[in-house]
C-alpha cells in the first residue's frame, strides 16, 4: 500500500501508533526547515497534504489550508466540515480561521452549507477589508466567491443527533469525537509561519453558539517573529483565557513553546480546580521548537517534518483519575 493510503487507513482505523513509525518517502530534503503540527489523529492525513506543499517549496499558508481541507471533506470526522455533528436543532454550523505570516487573518463563524469554511476564511482575509464574517452574511459571501452549496448533514450524523434528542442532555465530554477540531500550524522552508483552525464545534450545541476556533487569539494565533499556537477542546474556556495569544506572548517573553502551553493550560486549571472538560494546545516556535499540552490525558497530535510523520501524546497536566 502506498504510504499515503496507509496513513489514511491507519488514521481511520485509529492505528495512529503504527503510522507514527512510518518514515516519509525517503526522498525528503533533510535540510528542510518545514514542520507541520496538527491536532488529533486526523492530523496525520491532513499533514500529508500540507507536507506535499511544504516539500514543493510552497508556503505555510497554502500548506495549512490544503491540510485542513482534507479533514473538512472527510465525512468520517464528525467534528469538522462535512459530516460534522449538528447543533441541537439539527443544523451543521461551522467555525474556521486562518492566519498568515504577515499577521493577516480571516475568519468565518456560524457558517452553514459550505464544505470548506477554511477557504472562505482565507477569502475573507484576502478579498475583504474585514477579519470575520458570520452566519448568513458569511454564506452569501461564500456563494459570491464561487463556493457551492452542500448539505453537510450526513445520514450518520443525523442518526447521532436523533439519538441525542431522546435525552437532549448537553454534556461536554473529555476526549471524545465531539472535541476534535483540527488546528494546524506550520513553518515553511522560508521560515514563515501560518495556521488554520476549523471545526463544527461542540456536538448538539445551542443554535448560534460559536466557539474559540474562529476567534483570532483564542483558537489560533500566529506571530511570524515568535511562533504560532492553536487550541482544541472546550472553546468557552479557551476564549476566556485567550489561549493561543497567551501562548505566543509567553513565548515572546522567553518561554519555550512547551512551557508556554503548560502555563496556558494551568491558567484554566487554576480557575476550575480539576476541570471535567478537556482543552489541548499546540505551539511551534520560529526556531521549530514544539509545545503540546492538554488538561487531561488523551490529546494526540500529528507532527510531520523531514524526519518522520508521527502521532504523539501531548503531555497532560492532570492524571487520568
Ligand atoms: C469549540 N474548540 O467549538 C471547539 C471544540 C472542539 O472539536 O475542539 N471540537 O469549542
Amino acid at each position: 500500500m502506498k504510504r499515503r493510503g496507509f496513513i489514511k487507513q491507519s488514521t481511520l482505523l485509529g492505528l495512529g501508533a503504527m503510522a507514527a513509525c512510518t518514515p516519509l518517502n525517503g526522498k525528503e530534503n533533510q535540510n528542510s526547515k518545514s514542520i507541520v503540527l496538527s491536532t488529533w489523529n486526523h492530523g496525520l492525513s491532513a499533514n500529508v497534504a500540507a507536507w506535499n506543499i511544504l516539500q514543493a517549496k510552497g508556503s505555510a499558508l497554502d500548506a495549512v489550508e490544503a491540510g485542513v481541507r482534507i479533514t473538512e471533506a472527510n465525512p468520517a470526522f464528525t467534528s469538522v466540515g462535512l459530516g460534522g455533528l449538528p447543533d441541537r436543532d439539527g443544523r451543521v454550523t461551522l467555525d474556521a480561521c486562518i492566519m498568515n505570516e504577515q499577521g493577516e487573518a480571516g475568519s468565518v463563524a456560524f457558517l452553514e452549507n459550505i464544505m470548506h469554511p477554511i477557504s472562505v476564511a482565507r477569502k475573507v482575509m484576502e478579498e475583504t477589508p474585514h477579519v470575520m464574517l458570520v452566519g448568513e452574511g458569511a454564506e452569501k459571501f461564500a456563494y459570491d466567491q464561487g463556493f457551492k452549496k452542500v448539505d453537510l448533514l450526513t445520514k450518520e450524523s443525523e442518526i447521532a443527533w436523533k439519538e441525542w434528542l431522546k435525552e437532549s442532555e448537553y454534556k461536554p465530554i473529555i476526549n471524545v469525537e465531539n472535541h476534535d477540531t483540527i488546528g494546524m500550524i506550520a513553518i515553511d522552508d522560508y521560515g514563515n509561519l501560518s495556521g488554520a483552525c476549523t471545526t463544527s464545534g461542540l456536538a448538539f450545541k445551542q443554535n448560534g453558539r460559536v466557539g474559540d476556533s474562529p476567534i483570532i487569539g483564542a483558537g489560533l494565533f500566529v506571530d511570524n517573529e515568535i511562533g504560532a499556537a492553536t487550541a482544541t477542546g472546550l472553546g468557552e474556556e479557551v476564549i476566556k483565557t485567550v489561549g493561543s495569544f497567551l501562548i505566543v506572548e509567553l513565548m515572546r517573553q522567553g518561554a519555550n513553546p512547551q512551557a508556554a502551553c503548560e502555563e496556558a493550560a494551568n491558567r484554566i486549571i487554576k480557575k476550575h480546580g480539576k476541570p471535567k472538560f478537556q482543552v489541548g494546545y499546540l505551539a511551534l516556535s520560529k526556531k521549530g521548537e514544539i509545545g503540546a499540552v492538554s488538561i487531561h490525558p488523551g490529546f494526540q497530535y500529528a507532527i510531520t517534518s523531514s524526519k518522520s510523520a508521527t502521532l504523539k501524546d501531548a503531555k497532560s497536566m492532570l492524571s487520568s483519575d
